[in-house]
């Protein structure tokens, strides 16, 4: 039986950088998500009779709003729609199966890379027919609507088996229940010479992948272990649970310490690999190293031909505005062109689609391409599996050969989490208004040649996007980048990103800490951090 349920908008419901993302007891108050969800299927034009793809990360509440999506599916008049078998999709499968299955789009339930459980986080994200996150345009009136909404439609029906393959209707739609696995899995078969990296693992290379108890453990276990042939112990912490065992499903050096200790102690695999929540992020290192992933990026450009899928080239990178620029190297030695766009992945849909960039990448942990239209954790980690098989040398020896010949751009990010939201708008406000005045500005042995607040103009549609994010760039090539994030749930967080350039010949070995050392203290004496957040130092460091 068909529902309408009157109900008054909630103030917020507006999408970060990645979806709608709160505490999940915001998202268990009554309505709150039905009045997101309705609004989602309120903008969409042309979506009756059509499919709709669904499934998240397995967090706590993924499979009560799946049940709630499915029967306000039906409702809204979807024809179909496809779920992931129990209510699982990690992101970049959910991207695939909206591609390979002609879907009309997708609701993706994830916090990515946010705790998960009662009190921790829980978001939805909606994805267009290319795959990828809807653009600023789709999020903006679906926040629009969020603020003038009075009722949504339901279906007055009993919750579905999500967890047996196979097809059931509800009312007058087909909901089709998948294996979460495969087709992604094929998808990996089919980029990747698996034949070249069984090889590589049968004579003796050593790999561990740290699933953090998030969605990617049934991937990895499937792809690394049951294709590749890789011992039964190399999927860490493989089981995806609603919690996350009480972990954040993070993979940098604060929330993957034990993958770190593991590759930097004694008797260190040849190759390690972690993910996050929903799969889409990834880290790599080697024994005794840590490829950031702005230098993960522009190896994996410089190298991909070495894997069948690019072994044609590649047709443009792009990169979010804070990451490093290793890959505009990369870029100019192979003649590509090289974009630069405002962070998250939605920026990047539109190069995509119009085949300007095959390769993208952002420094928080991102790296894709134009096989789906997300970013993809185990996509890196086979890409590089694949290089590794190739050159058959290390990590660290890619690594530095990379360097030797492109120079390097030493980078960190320093986060100041949990801060006071006026105290954070108040130190960009502040910026922003001594931007036209830093030019000639010196700090210590630096001199600020350049500052901005980063706009982009997308390329293909002409869209606008402003205020992404304070750019001071000084003479001989460094740079600093603040911006707040848009995927935190309290209070703010403030981003600083950090680069120097070493070129070619210079001193390409330093202690990442001991090369920023200088432009650590410049960010402070430039947005006065210390005294505006009343920390001392960040958070996480990554
Ligand atoms: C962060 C990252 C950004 C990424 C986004 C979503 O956003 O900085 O690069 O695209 O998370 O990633 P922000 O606004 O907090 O800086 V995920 O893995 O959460 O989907
Ligand atoms: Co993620």
């Amino acid at each position: 039986m068909l529902k309408t349920v009157a109900v008054t908008p909630f103030p917020g419901q507006k999408p970060g950088t990645s979806g709608l993302r709160k505490k999940v007891a915001v998202f268990r108050q009554s309505h709150y998500a039905e009045c997101f969800i309705q609004a989602i299927f309120d903008v969409l034009e042309g979506a009756a009779g059509q499919t709709l793809v669904l499934g998240g990360d397995g967090r706590f509440w993924n499979r009560e709003i799946v049940q709630t999506t499915l029967k306000m599916a039906a409702a809204n008049g979807f024809g179909r729609v496809i779920v992931g078998r129990g209510g699982i999709l990690s992101t970049p499968a959910a991207s695939h199966v909206i591609r390979k299955y002609g879907a009309f789009g997708g609701i993706i339930l994830s916090a990515s890379h946010n705790p998960g459980g009662p009190d921790e986080d829980f978001g939805i994200k909606y994805n267009i027919g290319n795959g990828g996150p809807a653009p600023e345009r789709i999020t903006d009136a679906i926040h629009a609507r969020t603020e003038v909404i009075d009722h949504y439609r339901i279906l007055d029906a009993a919750d579905l088996d999500i967890d047996q393959i196979g097809e059931t209707r509800l009312g007058d739609m087909a909901v089709q229940i998948i294996d979460p696995v495969a087709d992604y899995a094929d998808l990996m078969e089919s980029l990747f010479d698996f034949a070249a990296i069984r090889a590589l693992i049968a004579g003796g290379f050593r790999l561990t992948f740290d699933a953090m108890h998030a969605v990617t453990g049934p991937y990895a276990t499937e792809i690394l272990e049951r294709r590749l042939g890789a011992p039964a112990d190399t999927v860490l912490n493989g089981t995806p649970l609603p919690d996350f065992g009480g972990h954040h499903p993070d993979p940098n050096m604060v929330h993957a310490h034990e993958l770190f200790d593991r590759m930097f102690g004694p008797d260190a695999p040849d190759f390690g690999a972690a993910s996050d929540g929903d799969g889409d992020r990834n880290i790599i290192l080697g024994r005794g190293i840590f490829v950031t992933p702005s230098d993960s990026l522009a190896m994996l450009a410089a190298n991909a031909h070495l894997a069948p899928a690019y072994a044609t080239g590649l047709a443009g990178i792009a990169r979010s505005m804070p990451t490093s620029a290793a890959a505009d190297r990369v870029a100019e030695a192979l003649g590509l062109p090289l974009y630069e766009t405002p962070t998250g992945w939605k920026y990047f849909g539109n190069l995509l689609d119009a085949g300007r960039v095959t390769i993208c990448g952002e420094e928080s942990a991102g790296t894709g391409s134009d096989h789906v239209r997300e970013k993809d954790g185990l996509w890196a980690v086979l890409l590089w599996l694949n290089i590794l098989a190739a050159r058959r040398e290390s990590v660290a020896e890619i690594a530095r050969a990379h360097w030797e010949r492109f120079g390097r751009n030493y980078y960190a990010r320093h986060d100041y989490e949990g801060i006071d939201g006026a105290a954070a708008d108040g130190l960009i406000a502040a910026l922003r208004d001594r931007l036209p005045t830093l030019a000639g500005t010196r700090v210590g042995d630096l001199v600020v040649a350049a500052a901005d607040d980063f706009a982009y103009q997308d390329p293909v549609d002409a869209s606008l996007s402003r205020h992404q994010g304070i750019r001071i760039l000084f003479e001989g090539g460094s740079r600093i980048v603040l911006r707040l994030s848009g995927t935190g749930t309290s209070g703010a967080t403030l981003r600083v990103y950090l680069e120097r350039y070493e070129p070619v010949g210079g001193d390409l070995g330093r202690a990442t800490p001991d090369a920023l050392v200088d432009l650590i203290a410049a960010a402070d004496t430039l947005a006065e951090i210390r005294s505006r957040t009343g920390r001392d130092q960040p958070d996480v460091i990554t």
